[in-house]
């Protein structure tokens, strides 16, 4: 995997650059749309190429593991191959998806046990066998199994569990270093950086992780209920200590105005499951704001869904039709919107990529951060 810096914004960290992967390029800063058991919930893999041009998507270990399970992902010789998403994909590792999906599970040092949240079963994953899992699923990006701390979380858990995530880590990066791809082309272990909101704890992990020199690195830790003003000073002090040369992950983050502050700070990849599981609700991100189609002063406006996009649905589908199919809970209805609201966060990205390469980054981030958190 290479990365080549294009353009960097002289009033804040903006960076813009290409990825290249096997599966071709990348060029950030990105959003990822998440598609967690191998499908972006309500798109078709055409449209994520054509409608939305997502240029890489997001699996989960956790989910494709437990189903359809690794006998089906080998034997369809990959995720590629069986879901036929034939640009880039990245697996993140579990870890997180077993703190946030399974009520039952025991953290030790040899890894994490849980139950299954389809059937019960029990489960071990190891830094290992998740290397070995990835491998399977063949995603071009890999994750390292780490421990997500809660928040909030006291210093003393935080910085035990930084210890173990870097020591995972090291049983990872040596698994992952001794086994060979499955498929015949290229895979890349990214590291994560964990420390809650502690500034020192933040910049132990950012330096333990930024030695290991992988081709790139995750933040992890945040955005999980801490103010915004503490994840920002999380990612700056960690993104002053990540290498320059190397992409930034932003792992699970976040809203529009989360993305650019992000940005700004000098991170190059995000995911987040809120433009798809919002669309499912009813929330739609534009270029004006937040809009909950739901609300009855939608109903009866037959204006298109959003009138500057170049989305086709948007300027086919009315408001009032949106409105009355989330109402009815009509399938259509989910795929109009998550569809909607994955092409304004890719567009999102590619303008702040554009304005970065222009040199007019900061003022545009600036006037479009009080723009995109107003309800409408
Ligand atoms: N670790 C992993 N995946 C994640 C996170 C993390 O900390 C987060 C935190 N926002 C989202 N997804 N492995």
């Amino acid at each position: 995997m290479k990365f080549t810096l294009q353009a960097q914004d002289t009033l804040s960290k903006a960076r813009a650059g290409v990825v290249e992967t096997a599966h071709g390029p990348i060029q950030t800063p990105i959003f990822m749309p998440v598609g967690t058991a191998g499908t972006v919930k309500a798109i078709h893999q055409h449209e994520l190429k054509n409608d939305i041009e997502a240029q890489i998507i997001l699996g989960n270990t956790y989910h494709l593991y437990l189903r359809p399970g690794l006998d089906v992902l080998n034997k369809a010789g990959g995720l590629h191959k069986f879901n036929g998403w034939d640009r880039p994909i990245l697996t993140d590792s579990g870890g997180y998806q077993v703190y946030s999906l399974t009520e039952v599970r025991k953290i030790k040092e040899e890894g994490v046990t849980f139950r299954s949240h389809i059937d019960g079963s029990k489960h071990l994953f190891t830094p290992e066998n998740v290397m070995d899992t990835q491998r399977i699923i063949g995603a071009d990006i890999i994750m390292a199994f780490d421990e997500c701390t809660p928040y909030p979380c006291d210093y003393g858990y935080a910085r035990r569990s930084l210890d173990m995530t870097h020591r995972w880590l090291k049983r990872c990066v040596d698994r992952f270093d001794s086994t060979d791809p499955r498929y015949g082309y290229d895979q890349t272990l990214f590291p994560i950086v964990q420390g809650s909101v502690y500034k020192d704890l933040r910049i132990k992990s950012a330096e333990t992780i930024a030695s290991f020199n992988r081709d790139g690195n995750a933040i992890g830790g945040l955005s999980v209920g801490e103010p915004a003003e503490e994840m920002y000073a999380m990612t700056e002090v960690v993104c002053d200590i990540l290498p320059k040369e190397k992409p930034r992950y932003l792992m699970g983050v976040g809203t529009p105005v989360n993305i650019l502050e992000n940005i700004a700070l000098g991170v190059d990849m995000f995911d987040c499951v809120m433009p798809t599981r919002n669309a499912r609700n009813g929330m739609l991100f534009t270029q004006n704001g937040i809009i909950n189609i739901k609300n009855e002063k939608w109903k009866d406006d037959f204006s298109p869904i959003e009138v500057e996009s170049d989305l086709h649905a948007d300027q086919f589908y009315s408001k009032a039709y949106l409105r009355h199919l989330i109402k009815s809970q009509e399938i259509l209805g989910a795929q109009i919107a998550s569809l909607h609201n994955l092409h304004f966060y890719l567009w999102l990205v590619n303008q702040a990529r554009q304005k970065i390469i222009d040199g007019t980054f900061y003022d545009w981030k600036n006037k479009m951060v009080k723009i995109l958190d107003q309800r409408l």
